[in-house]
C-alpha cells in the first residue's frame, strides 16, 4: 500500500542478549535475502543464518519472515534477532538501509498497521501506553484497549447515532409530514440515551490520565511538621533532605512511587508560612501551584500542635504526623495518625491514597476505560453536539438543525477511532512513538 520497505532497530539501545531490526513493505524478503544466508521458505517460521555484509559474517542470527497481509503492519515483514549490544544492531540496520530500505520514522509501523486495517487508532495508542505502563494496573488498562475494548464502545456509539441521523433524514426528506409526536419521543430518548453514554465515557478521563501518569499528590503543611520525612518514607529512600530547621526544603521536590499498584507523582514542599526570605516566598508561591496541580493532597500537621490549621484544599487527607511524640491524641475523624520515626500508620496512610484515587483494582474490566486527552476533547465535542441535537428535537425546531448537530458528534466519534482522519491527526498520534514501533 505505501510502497517503499522501512526499517528500524525495534529494541532499546544497549547491552542485551539479543536484538531486533524489523522490515516492513514489498521488498522485506528481497532485503532479507541479500543480508542474510538462511533462507525462509515458510511465513512466520524463524530460520536460523548468517548475517553477510559482502563475505564478512557480521553475526549468527534468527529471522522470521511474514507474508502479507498476515503480518503486524498488513505488509510483507522481516524481522531479523541478532546479538544485543550498542554496535551490532546498527550494523545489521545499516545493511539493511544499503540493500534497498529506508529508514522508519517514529511510530511509522504502527501507521502502517492503523492505515492497513489492522487496528482502528485506539488500539494503535494502546501500544504506546502499553509500552510507557509503569503499574499493572495501567499494563492491564492498555491491554484492554489494545484488545479494542474502547474502539468497540465508540463503534457503538458512532452506530446508534447514525442511526438518528439517518431518521432525521428520513423526515428532512419529507418535510410536510414533520415529525410525529411519538417518533419525536422516540428519538429524544435515543439521542439522550446516546448523550449520557457519552458523558460517562468522559468521566473516565482523569482515570485515564492518572492511569498513564500517575495521581499527582502534593505533600502540604507548616514547616518543619514532617514532609520531607513523608517524601522519604513513601519512597522508601532518603530523597529530600530533613533537619529539625523550619524551613529546609525551599523548592518542590517531585518523584513518582508505586504503591498499592497505582503511580502517585508526589511533590515535597515548602512548608507554608509567612516570611520576608525572598526564596521561601517564592518557595512558598512553588506550593501553592503544586497544591493547585495536584489531584490529591496529603495534609501534614505535627501531633504536638495545639491546634489543627484549616485544610490548604477541600478533599485533602489530614495527615497527623510526629504521633510517637504526642501518643494521647486524639486524631478527628478521617485524619491518620503516623510517624515518619517509627514508621507507624504509613500503611494506612498508603491504602486510603489508593483509594482516594478511585480506581477499582478488583475489576478492571468494568472500570477502567482510560481514555486518552485526545478522546476526552472528542468526547466533549460529541456530548455537545448531542446535547444541542436533543435540545432541538426537544423544541420541535426543523429537522435539519439537529442533523447538524449529529453530525458533528459522528465526526468527533469517528475520529477517536481514525475512521474520518485526517493526515495532521496522524502525525500527531504517530509522531509520539518511538523508532521501530
Ligand atoms: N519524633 C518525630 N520526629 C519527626 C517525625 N517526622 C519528622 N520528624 C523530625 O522533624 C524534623 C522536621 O522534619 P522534616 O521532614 O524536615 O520537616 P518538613 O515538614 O519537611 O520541614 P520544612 O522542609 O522545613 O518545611 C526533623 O528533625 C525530623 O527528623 C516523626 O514522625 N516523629
Ligand atoms: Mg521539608
Amino acid at each position: 500500500m505505501t510502497g517503499d520497505t522501512i526499517a528500524a532497530i525495534a529494541t532499546p539501545p544497549g547491552e542485551g542478549a539479543i536484538a531486533m531490526v524489523r522490515l516492513s513493505g514489498p521488498d522485506s524478503k528481497k532485503i532479507l535475502g541479500r543480508i542474510f544466508s538462511g533462507k525462509p521458505s515458510m511465513p512466520r517460521q524463524a530460520v536460523f543464518g548468517r548475517i553477510l555484509d559482502g563475505g564478512e559474517v557480521v553475526d549468527q542470527a534468527l529471522a522470521t519472515w511474514f507474508e502479507a497481509p498476515g503480518s503486524f503492519t498488513g505488509e510483507e515483514m522481516a524481522e531479523i534477532t541478532c546479538h544485543g549490544g550498542i554496535l551490532l544492531a546498527a550494523r545489521v540496520l545499516e545493511l539493511a538501509l544499503r540493500h534497498g530500505a529506508r529508514a522508519a520514522e517514529p511510530g511509522e509501523f504502527s501507521r502502517r498497521a492503523f492505515l492497513n486495517g489492522r487496528m482502528d487508532l485506539t488500539q494503535a495508542e494502546a501500544v504506546m501506553d502499553i509500552i510507557r505502563a509503569r503499574t499493572p494496573l495501567a499494563l492491564r488498562a492498555a491491554a484492554l484497549q489494545l484488545e479494542g475494548r474502547l474502539g468497540r464502545g465508540i463503534e457503538a456509539l458512532r452506530d446508534g447515532v447514525l442511526e438518528t441521523v439517518a431518521n432525521l433524514e428520513a423526515w428532512i426528506d419529507f418535510p410536510e409530514e414533520g415529525i410525529d409526536p411519538a417518533s419525536g419521543r422516540e428519538l429524544l430518548a435515543k439521542i439522550s440515551s446516546l448523550e449520557k453514554a457519552t458523558a460517562s465515557l468522559l468521566s473516565t478521563a482523569d482515570q485515564g490520565r492518572i492511569l498513564r501518569e500517575g495521581v499527582r499528590t502534593a505533600i502540604v503543611g507548616k514547616p518543619n511538621a514532617g514532609k520531607s520525612s513523608l517524601l522519604n518514607r513513601l519512597l522508601g529512600m532518603d530523597r529530600a533532605i530533613v533537619s529539625e530547621t523550619p524551613g529546609t526544603t525551599r523548592d518542590t521536590i517531585e518523584e513518582s512511587a508505586c504503591l498499592g499498584g497505582i503511580l502517585f507523582k508526589l511533590t515535597d514542599t515548602a512548608g507554608l508560612r509567612e516570611t520576608n526570605d525572598p526564596v521561601e516566598r517564592e518557595g512558598v508561591a512553588r506550593t501553592g501551584r503544586a497544591l493547585e496541580q495536584s489531584d490529591l493532597v496529603l495534609h501534614v500537621v505535627d501531633a504536638t500542635e495545639e491546634e489543627i490549621p484549616p485544610p490548604p484544599r477541600e478533599g485533602s487527607i489530614l495527615v497527623l504526623n510526629k504521633s510517637d511524640l504526642a501518643p494521647g491524641r486524639h486524631a478527628p475523624s478521617g485524619a491518620i495518625r503516623t510517624s515518619c520515626l517509627t514508621g507507624a500508620g504509613l500503611e494506612e496512610l498508603t491504602k486510603k491514597m489508593v483509594s482516594s484515587a478511585g480506581l477499582n483494582q478488583s475489576a478492571p474490566e468494568q472500570s477502567l476505560a482510560a481514555i486518552n486527552a485526545r478522546h476526552k476533547a472528542l468526547l466533549e465535542t460529541a456530548r455537545t453536539g448531542l446535547a444541542a441535537a436533543a435540545e432541538l428535537v426537544g423544541e420541535n425546531r426543523p429537522p435539519e438543525l439537529a442533523a447538524v448537530e449529529l453530525r458533528t458528534a459522528l465526526d468527533a466519534l469517528g475520529q477517536i477511532v481514525g475512521a474520518t482522519d485526517t493526515e495532521d491527526i496522524l502525525g500527531e498520534i504517530f509522531g509520539r512513538f518511538c523508532i521501530g514501533k
